[in-house]
């Protein structure tokens, strides 16, 4: 009816699938151990990799992949989420049928917030239908990764699939904060648990599992019929996780996709695609995932011309390094910097800025620190291992990074040793800052 023939994984037969896809990217969660970086932002606001937002990568993968229809549900201290859509994310041509609709909780089939993630899909049950597509790609819109999803939308038609759930495997330890599965030797989901204090491992490794990516394929009727099912349950707490996932393993017929094993088999041809996942959801995972980055070559390559970055960015100058009033030169080394910083007569290295960041004066240091945009570096300041938020006006001879007692007892210090310094916890006003 809608062409869905051909040779599995030719170009035609890929597209006509991704054509045919309707993505939803959840991006209501607090994303609550991310600290005072979630304040006031949803976590898939949170500026990533120097001039990008955590769900540029998600919505970049969506036109990567040939998914042009997208919906992105919001909930969550929204506003600059939702500025950031209306501004970075408007190109696509309603008159070809692509959009990126932003989809707020606005009680549409109950009254009330979504209240999970499964909820959440079910309250715009009726925009879904409108649309008609046949299949849904369930996505979280709060991780930093690359993935082609006309694959897994290949695989889970090729395997006949009800319903497909992307999986990557990791520590048992590591484990414990994901949905964990075993599966038989056709990847058919066989156990499924959300969070589990012990997770199962994978048979023949005793110290790793296979975790969801939280990323979800669904043949549309069938997540209909799920979701009109799960919201009647009075039990469940209408997760994808802990409740849909868990009662459709042994009455359905559940795929897992391997992500990594379909990164490796689509190397070929001198056009080897990198794999990349990371749940960014701790300050030390984000000051890493971002710091790796300056590396000569990090695991993600915000480079590749193939699988470019999409993003909202302000037009700025570029950025400028010049010699101070006493002849000082300022420098950056391994690092990455934005447009509109300057740095003058001072040092930077190792570190990621964001745009607008002032770095002035001789003496004044930045090392292995991630700056988010606007902040000014007072005169004499020396910053080791730090997160800065946006705005932030970093006080004259300011010294973080030496004495980690002295960091904790006045900012928030990471148990992996990074100190976030936020203008609250300089005491210093939103309207004076942002
Ligand atoms: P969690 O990481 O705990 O587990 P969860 O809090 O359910 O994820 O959030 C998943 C996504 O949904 C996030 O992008 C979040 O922002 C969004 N979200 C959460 N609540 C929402 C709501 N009420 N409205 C809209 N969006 C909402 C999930 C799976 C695990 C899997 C991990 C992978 O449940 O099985 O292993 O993701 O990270
Ligand atoms: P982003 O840093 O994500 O670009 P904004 O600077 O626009 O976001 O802030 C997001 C929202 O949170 C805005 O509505 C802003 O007014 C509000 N906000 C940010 N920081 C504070 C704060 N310290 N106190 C009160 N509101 C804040």
């Amino acid at each position: 009816e809608d062409g869905i023939t051909g040779v599995a994984n030719s170009p035609r037969f890929v597209s006509n699938l991704t054509k045919n896809s309707l993505a939803l990217v959840l991006a209501g969660g607090r994303g609550s151990r991310l600290g005072p970086l979630t304040d006031w932002r949803a976590k898939p606001a949170v500026p990533f990799g120097g001039k990008f937002r955590i769900i540029d990568f998600c919505l970049s993968n969506c036109i990567n992949s040939g998914i042009r229809r997208v919906g992105v549900l919001t909930q969550y201290k929204a506003h600059s989420l939702i500025r950031h859509l209306q501004l970075g994310w408007g190109f696509l041509r309603g008159e070809f049928s692509e959009f990126i609709e932003i989809l707020p909780a606005q009680q549409r089939m109950n009254t009330g917030w979504y209240k999970g993630t499964a909820d959440a899909i079910f309250q715009n049950i009726d925009i879904l239908r409108a649309h008609r597509p046949r299949y849904v790609v369930i996505l979280a819109g709060d991780h930093i990764y690359r993935m082609d999803y006309g694959q897994m939308l290949a695989e889970h038609v090729q395997t006949q699939a009800d319903m497909t759930v992307a999986c990557i495997e990791v520590g048992l330890e590591e484990a414990r904060s994901f949905g964990v599965m075993s599966v038989n030797h056709e990847d058919r989901v066989v156990a499924f648990t959300e969070k589990p204090a012990e997770p199962v491992p994978i048979p023949g490794q005793s110290d790793r599992a296979l975790a969801s990516m939280g990323i979800y394929v669904f043949n549309t009727d069938f997540l209909y019929e799920q979701l009109i099912r799960d919201a009647d349950d009075p039990q469940s707490s209408h997760d994808f996780g802990h409740d849909l996932i868990p009662y459709m393993v042994p009455r359905y017929r559940v795929i897992a996709h391997r992500f990594r094993h379909s990164c490796i088999s689509s190397a070929g041809s001198g056009n080897p695609q990198r794999c990349y996942w990371r749940d960014v959801g701790t300050i030390d995972a984000y000051w890493a995932a971002n710091i790796d980055l300056v590396h000569v070559t990090p695991d993600l390559d915000l480079y590749d011309s193939r699988w470019p970055i999409w993003t909202y960015q302000e037009q700025l100058p570029p950025a400028k390094f010049v010699f101070d009033d006493e002849g000082r030169r300022g420098v950056a080394l391994d690092s990455l910097v934005s447009g509109g910083c300057i740095i003058s007569g001072a040092t930077v290295r190792r570190s990621l800025l964001f745009s607008n960041v002032r770095v002035n004066d001789g003496n004044t240091l930045v090392e292995d620190s991630v700056i988010l945009p606007n902040v000014r570096m007072g005169e004499g300041a020396r910053l080791r291992k730090v997160v800065v938020e946006k705005g932030a006006i970093i006080p004259p001879g300011l010294v973080v990074g030496e004495d980690p007692v002295e960091d904790a007892r006045r900012f928030h210090r990471t148990p992996g040793g990074v100190t976030l310094i936020t203008p609250e916890s300089l005491g210093q006003q939103l309207h004076f800052v942002r």
